[in-house]
This record gives structure tokens, sequence and C-alpha cells, in this order.
């Protein structure tokens, strides 16, 4: 097939990519350890990084040595979530991160297609805070899938609503979790950050500003 910038499509994860909602997620999660008895690191918070929120509280629990049932879980998991969506409710548009919003002006401007692939179930109330939701041909976030990244279901769902094929996609990730994910799925990856926690990334730059349409264009040709 001939490729030309209608049949390309990019997708972006949320949280470390376009928006910096770990600080968020950080000070909720932590809130919770400390009220269970126990504190967690910076560092370890970096493991939870495009994992879903059952997965984080698991991960949790197991780091303080508590356990609870799947009905406390829960409870537990509601409580983070209010605390988190009370933090993103008041977000504006000066948290977009540096070259996100000219990024997607310039790939929407140029008709290639966009979508978001999150882990976030709350993905709709951050990017219609941020202004940058009328940016998105589509939206695939937890509230659509059954797995987590590095599953690739959340990409691929993407690449179908998009109507383009996975070979032609570009996924924008943050996370080693989403960049195996877009592997999995036969997809190119820019990888946002440090390359260390980028492995496989085809390229990784520290955000978005480091990457023009062209070179994005050239990945895939
Ligand atoms: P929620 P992403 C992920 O977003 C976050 O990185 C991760 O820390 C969070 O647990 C997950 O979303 C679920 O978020 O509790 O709002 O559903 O990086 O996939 O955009
Ligand atoms: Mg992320």
């Amino acid at each position: 097939m001939h490729i030309n910038n209608q049949n390309i499509g990019c997708l972006f994860d949320l949280d470390g990519v376009l928006v910096d909602t770990a600080v968020y997620h950080y000070k909720a999660w932590k809130d919770l350890a400390n009220s269970l008895g126990f504190d967690f690191t910076e560092a370890q918070n970096e493991h939870l990084k495009g994992v879903n929120r059952m997965r984080s509280l698991d991960m949790i629990l197991e780091w303080g040595g508590v356990e609870k049932t799947a009905a406390e879980k829960e409870v537990l998991a509601t409580t983070k979530n209010e605390a988190y969506v009370k933090m993103i409710s008041k977000m504006t548009e000066s948290e977009v991160l540096p070259g996100s919003l000219k990024l997607l002006q310039d790939l929407k401007a140029s008709g290639i297609k966009i979508a978001l692939g999150s882990a976030s179930k709350n993905s709709g109330l951050i990017l219609e805070r941020t202004g940058l939701a009328p940016l998105f041909d589509a939206i695939v976030d937890g509230n659509h899938v059954g797995t987590s990244k590095p599953d690739p279901e959340v990409f691929l769902k993407g690449a179908g609503l998009l109507g383009v094929e996975a070979q032609h996609c570009i996924v924008f990730e943050d996370a080693q979790a989403g960049v195996q994910a877009a592997i999995a799925g036969k997809m190119k990856v820019v990888g946002i950050g440090q390359a260390a926690n980028l492995m496989g990334a085809d390229v990784v730059i520290s955000d978005l500003s480091g990457i023009t349409v062209e070179e994005i264009v050239a990945l895939i040709k």
C-alpha cells in the first residue's frame, strides 16, 4: 500500500507523555499507603507508571507487606481514585508537557490521525481539563480494554478505530510496559524519558518538543 499521511496513525500514552499526572497518582497512593501504616519511595513509584489501578494497588500492598481481601481492595482503590480525581479536577492547560500541544497540532494539520492509548480510566477528565480533547480522532483508555500494557490491546484498538494498519502506527510512551505493548503490536515506538527505562524504543527523546512530523513519518517509510 502506498503510504500517505492519511494512513499513518500516532498513538499517544497520556500520563508522562502529554501531561504529568504521575505526581498526582504518587501523592494519592502515598497517602493511602501512609493510612495503612507504611510508605514507599519515588523509585518504587516508577514501577507504577503505565500500570492499571488494581495492579498498582496489588504492588503497593506487596511492598507494605499488607494483605487485603478483594472487597477491601475495591474500597482502597476507590478511596485512592477519589483523592486523585479531586486533584486532577483542578488541572489546567498549563500542565500540558512541553512540545505536546504543538506536535498534536502539527500532526493534525498534516492529516495524520491521532489516538489516545492510555491505561487510565480518568483520561476523559484530564483531556477536557487540559483542552487537548478536540485534537484526538479516537480515544482508547482503561475503560475500553480488558488487559493492561504490556498487552498490545489498547494500541491495537486505537489503530482499529483510526482505520490504520498496525505497521503504519507510531506509539509515544514513557513506560517500559508501554514500549513492550507497542512492540507486541508490531508498531514503531518513540520513547519519552531515559533510554535505560525504554528498552526497545526506536528513538528516545526527553519530551515531545524533540521530534518533528517529518521525523515521525520517516520512522515508517
Ligand atoms: P487510573 P498512562 C496510567 O496512565 C498511569 O501511568 C498509571 O500510574 C495509572 O495507575 C494508570 O494510568 C491508571 O490510571 O487510576 O486513572 O485509571 O500512562 O497509561 O496514560
Ligand atoms: Mg505513561
